[in-house]
């Protein structure tokens, strides 16, 4: 690569992305690890976006109307690090950029969005970002349907890697921003045929341009360093139809000995090498150094989208204050004080009503006195609409012609979908839920963990949550499930035994503003346990006492969702015998944890013996049922520990001992 034919044909943007890559090797070296190569590579690109086309205005990271930029191959973060330093943003003074990737910093090894404003999305996981922006740019043609153009108008760029494009989650997202017609949507790929373990033609020879093209794309192909071409490519993909995909032919590690080779993907921390390298660059300045010039040219771009927010500020200053109220509200994430009232008029009509039905069923029924009153839920399903029982009366399918639809048909794409939802919940003014089988939670998993550590209130919906499944067989029916999302931290685990607590569980859920939540519902029906009506939400205290003993409490049966009429049953065949039972609903573990110790012992008091039933596996329960200190009680678990099988559900819930004769049996064995 000729470094200096680059420098002398442009010398202004030369100096500008120079920037990036010296700060890139300075960070990069002062932390002894990262990644340099994708920043030094992808730096002109940036460059370009920053300067000629990202609406932004680094005084107001927060303003609704941005464009969004998505670092999808987050190993390069010092791109965006740098980007956030040289444009201004107050929270990346020179010191976090010196204390990258250190304790405390804002500059983590890979970009968190709980971090800093400005970071958009936290990624790292490859794949994760362009399936993100997927629902940003959904979010973004859902809002304009419903605020209007004047204040809803804004692009989704994304820097994807051949890491992101290898990672199945990209086909997902890819296929359904082609379906969408997400014109808004900009992609660039960083084609540098580099990965860590050599080159791309290791283990792909996908043409990624006649694949992008195969999806609805509209697909460029350009040299990733030339100014020019950077910007008439983005200028072209901002008035096409289709989503856009630019590919950029670019040097990994540009003007570093390691360029073009698996080498240059790390940390690049030879000093020899460094200085090398900079002086290639025509960069003559210290560490972290950046003459007056070149900054100040960068904070101009950084000023250069208020006059824009401004003209946006008065646009939206002009709305009747009805909708500005609407707008604003939908950007805090506050649910509207109706719905209180709606949930527990609901509930009330329930406990007279007592049907039997399944609670996805009954979360439908929630749904469809909910979704009315909250315009901002924007609900789906993995092509399993039917059995999730996520789509309500008159909410519109979202289309190309119909963008303000608030239901969306998600194919069958579970991790493509939950990585969706994150992109809509990390756009803000959308609250999205979507459902697929609990099962296949596996799925989409990796991007349910981002939404817990994202802190996104996204709702999962996962239906069909046991054996009680029946036919379909192990293959459909979780039994570690329930455990793993109980393992992952700030994650809201709900198994509601009936529409009360499903309604319950909603309530929270919907109020929520940092924690995702996953509904673990039935397929098949549950009578309705809580028949007697209370305004207070049970279900906020994770377990509560359902049914207590009579006369001297000496067992307490614990159980979730469908397992609870279980519980209720083996207590009638105990209490027949004249020992006294307590059962507790343990609608939500992680809400009963964060409860008072001395709530938490009057609804688990010492002295009982304990039997939980859940047809899950035991992990997980030993707090409850040994008591926090270890042996506070003789306890014992009926539940699953094998996968399960094929054949109606009441037939194996006799076959894995899952009944109210067997849950009575241990408890007495254990008296
Ligand atoms: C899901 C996932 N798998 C593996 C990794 C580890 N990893 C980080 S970067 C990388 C290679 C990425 O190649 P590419 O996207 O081409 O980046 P480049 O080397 O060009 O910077 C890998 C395997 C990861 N971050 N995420
Ligand atoms: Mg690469």
């Amino acid at each position: 690569m000729d470094i200096a034919a680059l420098r002398s044909a442009n010398p202004d943007h030369w100096m500008k992305a120079a920037a990036i890559r010296a700060l890139t090797l300075d960070a990069v070296a002062a932390a002894n690890s990262g990644h340099s190569g994708m920043p030094m590579g992808m730096a002109d690109v940036a460059t370009v976006l920053y300067e000629k086309h990202l609406k932004f205005d680094a005084a107001a990271p927060n303003w609704p109307d941005r464009d969004r930029f998505i670092l999808s191959a987050g190993h390069g973060s010092m791109l965006i690090y740098s980007l956030l330093h040289l444009t201004g943003y107050e929270q990346f003074p020179i010191e976090e950029l010196k204390n990258f990737r250190q304790l405390g910093a804002r500059t983590a090894g890979h970009p968190e969005n709980f971090l800093a404003d400005g970071i958009e999305t936290t990624t790292g996981p490859l794949g994760q970002g362009i399936a993100n922006s997927v629902g940003f740019a959904m979010a973004e043609e859902i809002l304009r349907a419903r605020h209007g153009k004047k204040v809803v108008d804004h692009h989704t760029y994304v820097i994807a890697g051949d890491g992101c494009l290898m990672e199945g989650v990209s086909q997902e997202a890819i296929a359904l921003a082609g379906r969408h017609e997400l014109s808004k949507l900009i992609v660039f790929w960083d084609n540098n045929n580099i990965t860590i373990d050599g080159t791309v033609e290791l283990s792909d020879r996908t043409d990624q341009v006649a694949r992008f093209k195969a999806s609805g794309w509209h697909v460029q192909e350009i040299d990733g360093h030339d100014p020019a071409a950077i910007d008439a490519a983005i200028t072209a993909a901002k008035k096409s139809k289709q989503p856009s995909m630019i590919a950029c032919k670019t040097h990994i590690a540009l003007g570093h000995a390691a360029q073009d080779t698996s080498k240059g993907h790390g940390a690049l921390t030879d000093a020899g090498q460094l200085a090398a390298a900079k002086e290639g660059y025509g960069w003559s300045y210290g560490p972290f150094e950046i003459p007056a010039d070149v900054k100040s040219q960068w904070e101009e771009i950084g000023r250069r989208g208020a006059a824009d927010r401004f003209a946006w500020q008065e646009r939206f200053d002009a709305l009747s204050d009805r909708k500005k109220a609407d707008f604003t509200r939908e950007l805090e994430g506050e649910a509207p004080k109706k719905l209180s009232a709606t949930i527990k008029a609901l509930k009330k009509q329930i406990s007279e009503e007592t049907p039997k039905v399944a609670t996805r069923k009954s979360s439908e029924m929630v749904l469809e006195v909910v979704n009315p009153i909250l315009p901002e839920t924007v609900g789906g399903s993995a092509d399993l609409t039917g059995s999730n029982n996520t789509k309500t009366a008159n909410l519109g399918i979202f289309d190309v012609d119909n963008r303000g639809g608030r239901f969306i048909h998600w194919g069958i794409r579970e991790h493509g979908m939950a990585a969706a939802m994150n992109g809509m919940a990390l756009h803000g003014m959308v609250r999205p839920y979507s459902g697929t089988f609990m099962c296949f939670t596996d799925y989409a998993r990796p991007a349910m963990r981002l939404s817990a550590l994202m802190q996104q209130p996204v709702v999962y919906v996962m239906t069909h949550d046991s054996i009680g499944l029946g036919e379909d067989g192990p293959t459909h029916q979780p039994v570690e499930h329930l455990a793993m999302l109980r393992a992952t931290p700030n994650t809201l685990v709900f198994r509601p035994a009936d529409t009360v607590e499903t309604a319950e569980a909603w309530e929270i859920a919907l109020t929520q503003k940092g924690t995702p939540s996953v509904l673990s519902l039935t397929r098949q029906n549950l009578p309705t346990v809580r028949v007697e009506h209370k305004q207070k939400n049970l279900v906020a205290q994770g377990g509560y006492v359902l049914a207590d003993a009579d006369g001297k409490r000496q067992v307490i049966l614990l159980a979730t969702g469908s397992e609870v009429e279980i519980a209720l049953a083996a207590r009638d065949l105990l209490q027949a015998e004249g020992i006294g039972t307590r059962v507790v609903s343990m609608p939500c573990m992680e809400l009963f944890a964060q409860q008072d110790e001395s709530y938490r012992k009057r609804v688990l008091p010492a002295g009982a013996v304990r039997v939980a039933v859940e047809a899950g596996v035991r992990q997980g329960w030993d707090r409850w049922l040994l008591g926090e200190r270890g042996r506070e009680a003789k306890s014992d678990f009926v539940g699953m520990d094998s996968f399960g099988a094929s054949a109606p559900a009441e037939v194996l819930y006799e076959k894995f001992g899952i009944t109210a004769a067997n849950v009575a049996e241990k408890a007495k064995a254990l008296l």
